[in-house]
C-alpha cells in the first residue's frame, strides 16, 4: 500500500470516495496515485459496505489535466522503466474501471483532458458526469504523443470522422458534445454536485441511476455535432495529407483554422494516431487497444518525440516543438508501421478482456 496525500481516499456512507489532490498541478495523475487508487478498488469490489464508487478533484479547475508529463519527461535520464511502471499501471486501472462491478461515478466537471479520461470515460453503465464547466479533450498529438489510456477505443467508437477530428486535433469538448462523442452520459450544474455527491453517498447500488436523474437535466447545445458534414468530408480521408487538402478544399474559418492546429502537431504523432484510431475499430476490447497504445508510446518515448513536445510545450514553454521528422512529407510509411511493432516480451502489457 503506497501513502500519498496525492490521492484522498475513503468511505463516506454507502460510496467509495477517491478525489484527486493535486490540485497546483491540476490532479495531473502520478504513479502513487495510480498505486493508491488500485488496492482502494479491489478491497471495495468485495466490500458488502460499499454500493459505488465516486471519483472527483481537488480545487476548482477540473478533475485531471492528464498523466504527470512532467515527471516523464524528467525520468528519460533514469531510462525506460518509470515510464513502463507508469504507463502499465495506468492503464491496468483504466481497465479495471472499465470492468468495475459497482457503479462508478466519475465527476467530469472542469477539465479532463488524456490520464483523467482514462480513469473515467470507460465507464459502463450510464453514470460519466458532465457539468456546464467540463471541458474534455485528447490533446496529447500536441506534445508528439496518441491519445492513450484508451482513447484510440473511446475515438473509435465516437460517431462518424468526430473520433479522427477529436484525437488528431485533440480540441476540446463541452456540455451536449461530450455525450454525442460518447465521453459522457449525463449533464448536471456544477452547483448541484454537491447535493448529488450527498444523496449519493446513502444510496444502494440500484439507486445510483436514480440519484443522478434527479440532479441532471439536458446539457446546453454543444456546436460539435453541427459540424458533422464538414468533419465527415475531411476527416474521413484516407491519410493526414489527404485531411489536410481536404480542409484546404474548403471556404471556411473553422477549416482553416483546425489545418493550420495539425500543422502544428507532431506529424509521427498524427500518422501513428489516425492508424491506432482506425485499427481500434477493428478490436474487440479495450485492453486490446491499451496494449496497442503502450508499444506506441513506448517508442515515441524511446525515440524522444514526446520528450521533444513535453520541452516545447510544459518545459522550456517555447512552442516550438522541433519533431522528427519536421514534415509529413518526410514521413515514409514504414517509420509510423515500427511505432507499432512489440515491445520485449518483458515490456508487453498484455491485457486480455475477460471471457
Ligand atoms: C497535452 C497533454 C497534456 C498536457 C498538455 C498537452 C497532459 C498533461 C498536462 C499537464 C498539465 C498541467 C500539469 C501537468 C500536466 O498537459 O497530458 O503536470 O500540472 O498531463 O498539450 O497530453
Amino acid at each position: 500500500m503506497t501513502m500519498t496525500d496525492d490521492v484522498l481516499i475513503r468511505v463516506e456512507g454507502t460510496a467509495g470516495r477517491i478525489t484527486l489532490n493535486r490540485p497546483k498541478a491540476l490532479n495531473a495523475l502520478t504513479l502513487g496515485m495510480v498505486r493508491a487508487i488500485w488496492p482502494a478498488l479491489l478491497a471495495w469490489k468485495d466490500d458488502p459496505a460499499v454500493e459505488l464508487v465516486i471519483l472527483d478533484g481537488a480545487g476548482e479547475r477540473g478533475l485531471c489535466a492528464g498523466g504527470d508529463v512532467r515527471w516523464l519527461y524528467d525520468s528519460r535520464a533514469r531510462g525506460l522503466d518509470d515510464a513502463l511502471a507508469f504507463w502499465r499501471e495506468e492503464y491496468a486501472l483504466n481497465a479495471l474501471i472499465h470492468r468495475y462491478p459497482k457503479p462508478f461515478v466519475p465527476i467530469m466537471d472542469g477539465i479532463v483532458m488524456g490520464g483523467g479520461i482514462g480513469l473515467s470515460a470507460h465507464v459502463q453503465g450510464g453514470t460519466r458526469i458532465v457539468t456546464e464547466r467540463s471541458q474534455l479533450a485528447m490533446p496529447e498529438t500536441t506534445i508528439g504523443l496518441i491519445p492513450d489510456v484508451g482513447g484510440t477505443w473511446l475515438l473509435g467508437r465516437a460517431p462518424d470522422s468526430f473520433g479522427e477530428y477529436l484525437g488528431l486535433v485533440g480540441e476540446r469538448m463541452h456540455g451536449a458534445g461530450t455525450i454525442f462523442s460518447g465521453f459522457a452520459d449525463t449533464f448536471v450544474q456544477s452547483a448541484k454536485l454537491d447535493a448529488m455527491r450527498a444523496a449519493l453517498c446513502s444510496a444502494k447500488a440500484s439507486d445510483v441511476k436514480g440519484a443522478i436523474a434527479r440532479f441532471s437535466e439536458p446539457p446546453p447545445h454543444s456546436n460539435l455535432a453541427d459540424r458533422a458534414d464538414i468533419i465527415g468530408r475531411t476527416f474521413s480521408q484516407p491519410n493526414i495529407p489527404a485531411i489536410l487538402d481536404a480542409l484546404a478544399r474548403e471556404d471556411d474559418e473553422w477549416a482553416t483554422g483546425t489545418r493550420e492546429a495539425l500543422l502544428a502537431r507532431s506529424p509521427k504523432a498524427l500518422a501513428a494516431t489516425l492508424a491506432a484510431v482506425r485499427r481500434a475499430r477493428k478490436l474487440g476490447a479495450l485492453e486490446e487497444a491499451l496494449n496497442v497504445e503502450l508499444r506506441l508510446c513506448l517508442h515515441l518515448f524511446e525515440d524522444g518525440e514526446f520528450v521533444e513536445g513535453v520541452r516545447a510545450l510544459l518545459v522550456d514553454k517555447d512552442k516550438k516543438p522541433r519533431w522528427k521528422p519536421p514534415s509529413l512529407a518526410e514521413l515514409s510509411d514504414a517509420t509510423v508501421e515500427a511505432l507499432f511493432a512489440p515491445l520485449p516480451a518483458d515490456q508487453e502489457l498484455g491485457l486480455r478482456a475477460p471471457v
